[in-house]
């Protein structure tokens, strides 16, 4: 078995991997910028050494440095993790030949994977069908418009070297060609640093569905299940879920054992992805990732495996004591992704900054993968992913509103999150019913009428600041918003700022970003109509009470104007998301 496994990454995935090491009784050493001096995954790992600078290029992508800590640790093996130097052939080589287990798949299989003309043509020789196209370089714009002409337009121009969101052109016809040709290969040059690009038909509305595979030294390799990651918004993915919805078993053994096919073909070790387009019940192998992936646990929720374990283990030499027929998958989950990024308005802004409070989500079902804690400050050099939050349920219904719940238990404040972002998704009409593609976020969401994460501006009118006040009536507890002058001596806790924050960020009643619409943040039940019909109102001014989570939340008019229309009557069920009155 391993002794001491060097984590070469840092944030969620790192606390994860030293997780299960220290599990396993191996010795973990984490690597850190000058910026993540006192992260999390440094706090918890049993050594740690500084990488020096601060960008990921001075540290996380600087071979030098973590071979020199893997020299000064004398760490056995090296564990990737996702992102950074997990796909570099170069990196991996460079462990392997000083004698260091790198835990991942053999050089030569990132290689033929890194390459997409060179996977697809490993996967059909496999007998894997790629999406209809070329496995050769594309050399001029004339190939595309006889290619375009023999399987029909649009067509897509794909960087060979490409790798998430980019690097692929959709050229709508003929005249389009040369000018796509051109840009896809300039683009390819400057984003991979290799200009070949390669031909396939577009598909126009597939759905992502990927195949986890874990292939041991021995020639074992099994299929776990697929994870649906449609839900994505400019190939950033956002929630994935397991097993995928209207997926039909004979087409997922099939999509199994095609995974299978081309890890083997590659001489794949280790835990990996094979992605596919999935459309019109076909499936269409697409690439393949030859690492551990985010939204891994989604995977572990449905199996009880536990993915790092078993890569610890393979790169150990041992055998898979796991027969296909053994891997059985249960219940339903699904994976947010918490990253700190504003979605109001739609613009999913950056927002860096230090977590001045992190309330976590617990309960039955409820895993939270977290790369910070209260008082970590996330930084604009690296990815902005704080946590995963991934929840079980015995069927997806349940695992849906388990997310919701544990949503709604989960606050953060000092940054901006998805979060809210993530509640319209899982409330969609699309989404309840598993029939989103993986453009439907973008063509079909609208996240403009979210308000902005920073603090609401919720003053209403000079000297007066909204102060929540959770209070007993009758017996019963209830929190109101008082809305108070900001000098009063009344003995009540002063806001750190003139804008009061809300209990849950994400779902504040009350928001500034003075949209007609007058939301509801949470799931719960109209207990009282306020307002009337052609009432003039404030903004600020409460429309409607709602009872959730066992307290009486107001929800305010975020503009003033006249009450246009009412939605709602006392007794209505609401979910989140749902507008219960106009303003104009
Ligand atoms: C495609 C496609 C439609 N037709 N190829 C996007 C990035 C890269 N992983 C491959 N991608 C796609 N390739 C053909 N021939 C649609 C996408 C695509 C996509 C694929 C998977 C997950 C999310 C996506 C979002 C937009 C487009």
């Amino acid at each position: 078995m391993l002794k001491k496994v060097l984590i070469a990454n840092r944030g969620e995935i790192a606390v994860r991997v030293i997780r299960t090491c220290r599990e396993m009784g191996i010795t973990t050493v984490a690597v850190y910028s000058e910026l993540d001096r006192d992260a999390l995954h440094v706090r918890l790992a049993d050594e740690a050494y500084a990488l020096g600078g601060s960008t990921a290029a001075e540290s996380y992508l600087n071979t030098d440095a973590i071979l020199d800590a893997i020299e000064r640790s004398g760490a056995d093996a090296v564990h990737p993790g996702y992102g950074f130097f997990s796909e570099n052939t170069d990196f991996a080589r460079a462990i392997t030949s000083r004698g260091v287990t790198f835990i991942g798949p053999p050089p030569a299989a990132i290689e033929i994977m890194g390459d997409k003309i060179s996977s697809r043509i490993a996967a059909e020789k496999a007998g894997v069908a790629g999406v209809p196209g070329r496995s050769e370089t594309l050399h001029h714009a004339d190939e595309v418009v006889a290619f375009g002409n023999e399987v029909g337009w649009p067509v897509a121009i794909k960087a060979a070297f490409g790798g998430g969101g980019r690097g692929m052109k959709v050229v709508q016809g003929p005249d389009d060609a040369p000018g796509a040709f051109e840009s896809a290969q300039r683009e390819a040059q400057s984003y991979f640093g290799r200009p070949e690009c390669y031909l396939e038909r577009y598909l126009a509305r597939p759905r992502h569905i990927e195949m986890q595979v874990l292939a041991d030294g021995h020639g074992n390799t099994l299929w776990l299940g697929e994870r649906d990651c449609s839900a994505q918004r400019r190939h950033q993915k956002l929630i994935e879920e397991s097993p995928a919805p209207n997926f039909p078993d004979e087409v997922r053994r099939a999509m199994g054992e095609a995974a299978v096919k081309v890890s083997r073909a590659c001489g794949y070790v280790n835990a990996g992805t094979v992605e596919f387009l999935y459309q019109d019940g076909e499936f269409f192998f697409l690439e393949m990732n030859t690492r551990l992936q985010v939204e891994h646990p989604v995977t572990e929720m449905v199996t009880g495996l536990d993915l790092v374990e078993w890569q610890l283990r393979i790169a150990a030499g041992e055998r898979l004591d796991v027969a296909q027929d053994d891997v059985v998958r249960s219940g339903h989950a699904i994976e947010v992704r918490i990253n700190a990024e504003d979605p109001s308005g739609g613009r999913f802004s950056p927002s860096p900054g230090t977590i001045t409070r992190f309330d976590q989500p617990s309960g039955p079902g409820v895993r939270l993968d977290a790369g910070y804690a209260a008082g970590d400050t996330v930084s604009p050099y690296y990815d902005n992913l704080i946590a995963k939050l991934i929840v079980w349920g015995s069927d997806r219904e349940k695992a849906r509103r388990r997310m919701l719940r544990a949503i709604e238990e989960t606050l953060i404040e000092g940054v901006a999150t998805t979060l809210p972002a993530d509640v319209i998704i899982l409330t969609s009409g699309d989404f309840v019913e598993g029939a989103h593609s993986t453009k439907w976020v973008e063509e079909t969401l609208d996240f403009s009428v979210l308000p902005s994460g920073a603090p609401p501006a919720v003053s209403v009118g000079e000297g007066r600041v909204r102060k929540d006040v959770t209070a007993e009536v009758n017996g019963r507890r209830v929190t109101v918003a008082l809305w108070v002058p900001e000098t009063s001596d009344d003995g009540l806790p002063r806001p750190t700022s003139t804008a009061a924050k809300p209990r849950r960020q994400h779902h504040a009643g009350v928001v500034g970003s003075g949209s007609d619409k007058v939301i509801v943040p949470m799931q719960g039940t109209i207990v009282k109509v306020v307002a009337e019909v052609g009432q003039l109102v404030e903004a600020g001014e409460t429309i409607v009470i709602l009872e959730a989570m066992k307290m009486e939340n107001l929800v305010n008019a975020e503009k003033g104007g006249v009450v246009k229309s009412i939605r709602v009557t006392a007794g209505d069920s609401v979910s989140a998301g749902d507008v219960v009155a106009v303003i104009e």
